[in-house]
């Protein structure tokens, strides 16, 4: 197999399932003989970001490095899913510009706000209601979704295998698979 990178996107409300979708369709592409490794927001702030906090230009910066990390490992051949909530609409576009077409795909894990807020599944939206966790995003910080997303899962609403297998058609359309 001709190694093609690729950088899939997953944006999306803390709780909506992009870290799930993201494991999981690392494992299958795995099992296909990919290269690909997962970027994740939450896990990326304990290390490479773990100086930013999650005001707006925090959030940007810390998009910016994951953006920057992603255009490495692209340009080395790999399949990189991002997965983290990447708020602001001009912070994923910078991303996409680092990319050619069409290797970045953007994915929105949508799920409605309270979908997300019943799941809770670290008590944070519990704290950010409590005014505990100031800047949350969908509760006091924004949620910019995508105009033109490659692809769009309802996650309140369809399996992670649908979710995963409807990633693997977008990506084998555009010949990178
Ligand atoms: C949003 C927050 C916040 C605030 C902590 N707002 O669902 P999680 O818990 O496991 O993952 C979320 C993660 C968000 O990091 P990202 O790097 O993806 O954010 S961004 O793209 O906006 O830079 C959430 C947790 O951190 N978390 N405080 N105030 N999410």
């Amino acid at each position: 197999r001709r190694p093609t990178g690729a950088v899939v996107w997953i944006t999306g409300l803390s709780g909506a399932g992009k870290t799930t979708l993201a494991q999981a369709a690392e494992r299958v592409l795995f099992e296909r003989g990919c290269g690909v490794f997962v970027l994740d927001g939450d896990k990326v702030r304990h290390g490479l970001c773990a100086d930013l906090g999650f005001s707006l230009p925090e959030r940007s910066e810390n998009i910016r490095r994951i953006g920057e990390v992603a255009r490495l490992f692209y340009e080395a051949g790999q399949i990189v899913i991002v997965s983290a909530i990447s708020p602001l609409r001009a912070d994923r576009a910078r991303a996409r510009a680092l990319i050619p077409v069409p290797y970045f795909i953007e994915v929105h894990c949508r799920c409605p706000l309270a979908v997300c807020e019943a799941r809770d599944p670290k008590g944070l939206y519990r704290r950010a209601r409590a005014g505990l966790l100031p800047e949350f995003t969908g509760i006091s910080s924004p949620y910019e979704a995508p105009d033109g997303p490659e692809l769009v899962v309802d996650s309140a609403t369809t399996s992670v295998a649908d979710e995963v297998a409807r990633l693997v058609d977008v990506l084998e359309r555009r010949g990178l698979l």
